[in-house]
């Protein structure tokens, strides 16, 4: 059936209602532009729409992990608890469209299929399975995690129970009590959801390839006097946050971890351990992914506090990661993940030893044994940062692809911008701190830039910007400078380097240079002039 193609003229138009496609909305509303957000899901929220898994939290501070854009709505609401569950996350995302009555904006169930610049035009036209529109600019608020990746376990078509992936779950409740679970996967969201299997299901085996290193999350509800003393200070809170590496307050060490002795650094990471926990435990030291000596004891420490909590020293050696240092890979953050496997009713499998042969009707066969299985949980990961802007055609001028552009590696100005490709802007793209920031405050950094970029365009008359090869060029040569100073570019099978993917090249995508000094480059080149864009 041939679908009625209407073409419909905006502004902008803003690919993705995630926490960047609400903020960019809000923000393009305030210069006076015409805007809408397409949206694949059936709701708002991206991220923290589709990860809806029992445990699914965030792994930053939710007083931190939220918009400090509005004093108002900074104010008025209240995180319950130190890390948000998904479900407070998402109620949190709608309040907010509601306050700012975004909704009249965003068309929802509609994947943007291509995008095409019309160089003599200069504007954008997008195609969805039912419409056509066009708009001078078009903002990319993909997303760093939003493609799951599409792993083929040979013979799961044939499982007669259920499937659940954690990066599609679903809407209602699940009931995994009297079954025999298996989790295939053990990065953040395996390690956040294995807790609870391992507390409802009757069994849980977890099939591990790669043991992660994990840091006890201490959460605990805020309570009200906690909270009070937060807000009276909220905006300076922000303000420092935004001086910090990664934009959160992380009481993140200065002093160098290679200068301190053995003794001080194990001190260090003792307190953090057992005190703060969380992310924050890789900023006990600025060096703690830069020096192999600090790296290492970091490392080893983690690996000994597993070796403390799980009793069977045979089921622990096999939890610790050994082939790559701690921040190699990222970081979870769990609560009371390691303490499963003392439970009756929790069994690892080691699939480097023992690899998974195939899914039968009843459970998993791997090279030595079967698995009686009721229900399977893939928490498999994603195709990270550059995933969900390939999976659009997007042509750039003179019909070029970005698909056969980042053949070799994604390649980008700032992660904002793509030579060839004017007018179209990404938010926290790849070569941007991106995941290693506080993505609530990297989208705004990034959303004010843009939006300022669009006004000045607008108040000399300019029409068209676009990077530089030289400019995209030179900021990668600088991504991949910083990034091979870190364990990053030596981790064995990380998503920050297209690993997970098979045939993706392995790129150090996101920018380790630190958000401040990131952002003080972004402004940088605003203030002159744009250096690096032609403006036209
Ligand atoms: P991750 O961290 O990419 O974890 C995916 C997991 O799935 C990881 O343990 C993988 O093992 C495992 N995996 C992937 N393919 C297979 C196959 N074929 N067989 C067995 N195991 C497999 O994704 P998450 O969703 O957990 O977290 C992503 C980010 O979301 C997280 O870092 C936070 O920022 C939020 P591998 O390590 O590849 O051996």
């Amino acid at each position: 059936m041939s679908v009625a193609v209407q073409d419909r003229t905006f502004d902008v138009l803003i690919v993705g209602a995630g926490v960047a496609g609400l903020y960019a909305l809000h923000r393009m509303r305030t210069l006076g532009l015409r805007a809408k957000v397409l949206e694949a899901g059936a709701g708002i929220g991206g991220t923290w729409y589709w990860n809806r898994y029992p445990g699914a939290r965030c792994d930053i501070e939710s007083l931190d992990y939220s918009y400090s854009f509005s004093e108002a709505i900074q104010q008025e609401w209240e995180w319950s608890e130190r890390y948000a569950a998904q479900p407070d996350i998402l109620r949190y995302i709608k309040h907010v469209a509601s306050t700012l009555d975004l909704h009249r904006d965003i068309v929802l169930n509609t994947r943007v299929e291509k995008l095409e610049y019309d160089a003599s035009a200069r504007q954008w036209t997008l195609t969805t399975a039912k419409e056509r529109m066009v708009a001078r600019f078009v903002i990319m608020a993909t997303g760093c995690l939003s493609i799951p990746l599409d792993v083929a376990i040979p013979g799961i078509e044939s499982f007669e129970g259920k499937v659940y992936r954690t990066s599609n779950w679903p809407h209602g409740p699940v009931d995994f009590h009297d079954l025999r679970v298996g989790l295939i996967g053990t990065g953040s969201s395996g390690v956040q959801v294995a807790p609870i299997l391992a507390r409802d299901a009757s069994h849980l085996t977890v099939f591990q390839r790669t043991p992660n290193y994990s840091i006890p999350s201490h959460n605990r509800t805020l309570e009200a006097e906690f909270i009070k003393q937060w807000k009276a200070d909220y905006s300076a809170r922000r303000k420092a946050a935004r001086q910090t590496r990664n934009f959160t307050n992380n009481d993140a060490g200065t002093a160098p971890g290679c200068d301190q002795t053995f003794e001080q650094r194990e001190h260090e990471f003792e307190r953090r351990w057992r005190e703060t926990g969380g992310i924050g435990f890789m900023y006990a030291f600025p060096d703690m992914t830069t020096d192999a000596t600090v790296n290492e004891h970091a490392s080893d420490f983690v690996r000994r506090k597993i070796r403390e909590i799980v009793k069977d020293q045979e089921v622990a050696n096999l939890l610790c990661p050994r082939d790559y240092g701690i921040g190699g890979k990222r970081i979870c953050v769990d609560t009371g993940y390691f303490e499963i496997f003392n439970r009756a009713n929790v069994k690892l499998v080691d699939l480097k030893t023992d690899p998974i042969v195939r899914v039968t009707a009843t459970g998993i066969m791997t090279q030595t044994r079967e698995f009686a299985l009721d229900a399977l949980v893939l928490a498999l990961g994603f195709d990270a940062m550059t995933g969900a802007l390939l999976r659009v055609d997007i042509r750039g001028r003179e019909g070029i692809s970005l698909r056969e552009r980042w053949k070799e590696g994604p390649r980008t100005y700032l992660g904002i911008a793509v030579a060839g490709f004017p007018n179209l802007f990404i938010v926290t793209g790849p070569g941007s701190p991106s995941v290693f920031a506080n993505m609530v405050t990297s989208v705004e950094q990034h959303v004010d830039w843009i939006a300022d970029c669009m006004s000045r365009m607008r108040e000399r008359g300019d029409t068209c910007i676009e990077a530089t090869v030289k400019a995209e060029a030179d900021w990668f040569a600088h991504v991949a400078e910083v990034g091979a100073r870190t364990m990053l570019a030596k981790a064995a099978n990380s998503w920050y380097v297209g690993a997970n993917v098979p045939g993706k090249p392995r790129v150090v995508m996101p920018y380790m240079g630190g958000a401040p000094q990131y952002e003080e480059i972004c402004n940088r080149v605003a203030a002159e002039n744009y250096e690096g864009f032609i403006r036209a």
